[in-house]
């Protein structure tokens, strides 16, 4: 991993890193083409956190690389860009699909995850507003090298590939090390939650 591209990770996370993060630990995604029309999909949308405190900063920054070219409509992965900005008053972020559930409470987002609405282009097409806070579906493509650092509160997905050629990207999270830990003992604590109730129950 080039040290620009880390330094720039940091900076954009403003803290420091889990440093057991920056050994590299990338998720290739691939997505074969399928005969169907292009859609900005209902289903799916996540963030790839799990149940965290909001404390209104970046909990980590999620990097995805194309290692071909990604055209538009060729299964990049979409993501709502200005979602990170919209929970601001939320106590919690995440995890994953739930946190799209919480934002089903406002207008655009129910929308974009509703079956009943068809046209759906218009959510790449024209730009939405929620406050100051502008809300736009966009595709993540480009050519081989070129890489997007993403807050990881911003609500993404995988998407069809429509093209003829697989898609082929690379996607890796940094997460800030004090919101990682915070994180671990959150889980831990659910855990321990569960296991004392169904103990109580046997
Ligand atoms: O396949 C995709 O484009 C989406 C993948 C994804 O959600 C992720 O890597 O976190
Ligand atoms: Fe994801």
């Amino acid at each position: 991993m080039p040290s620009q591209l880390l330094e720039a990770i940091d900076t954009l996370a403003g803290s420091a890193l889990a440093p057991w993060k920056r050994q590299v630990n990338a998720c290739l995604l691939v997505s074969l083409p399928r005969a169907e029309p292009w859609s900005v999909p209902h289903a799916g949308w996540h963030v790839d956190l799990g149940r965290l405190q909001n404390r209104g900063v970046v909990p980590g920054i999620q990097l995805f690389a194309c290692l071909d070219t990604v055209a538009p409509k060729g299964g990049g992965t979409v993501v709502v860009a200005g979602s990170h900005r919209v929970l601001d008053d939320d106590p919690w972020i995440g995890p994953a699909m739930k946190h799209a559930n919480r934002l089903r409470r406002l207008p655009y987002f129910r929308e974009l995850l509703s079956t009943d609405v068809t046209n759906r282009d218009r959510f790449v097409n024209e730009p939405s507003r929620i406050g100051d806070v502008e809300l736009q579906v966009v595709e993540l493509c480009g050519e081989p090298g070129d890489v997007f650092l993403v807050d990881m509160r911003v609500l993404h997905n995988a998407a069809p590939n429509a093209s003829r050629a697989p898609r082929l990207m690379v996607t890796e999270r940094f997460m800030r090390e004090d919101i990682m830990k915070e994180s671990l003992a959150e889980n831990r604590a659910r855990v321990e939650a569960s296991s004392l109730a169904a103990e109580e129950r046997a």
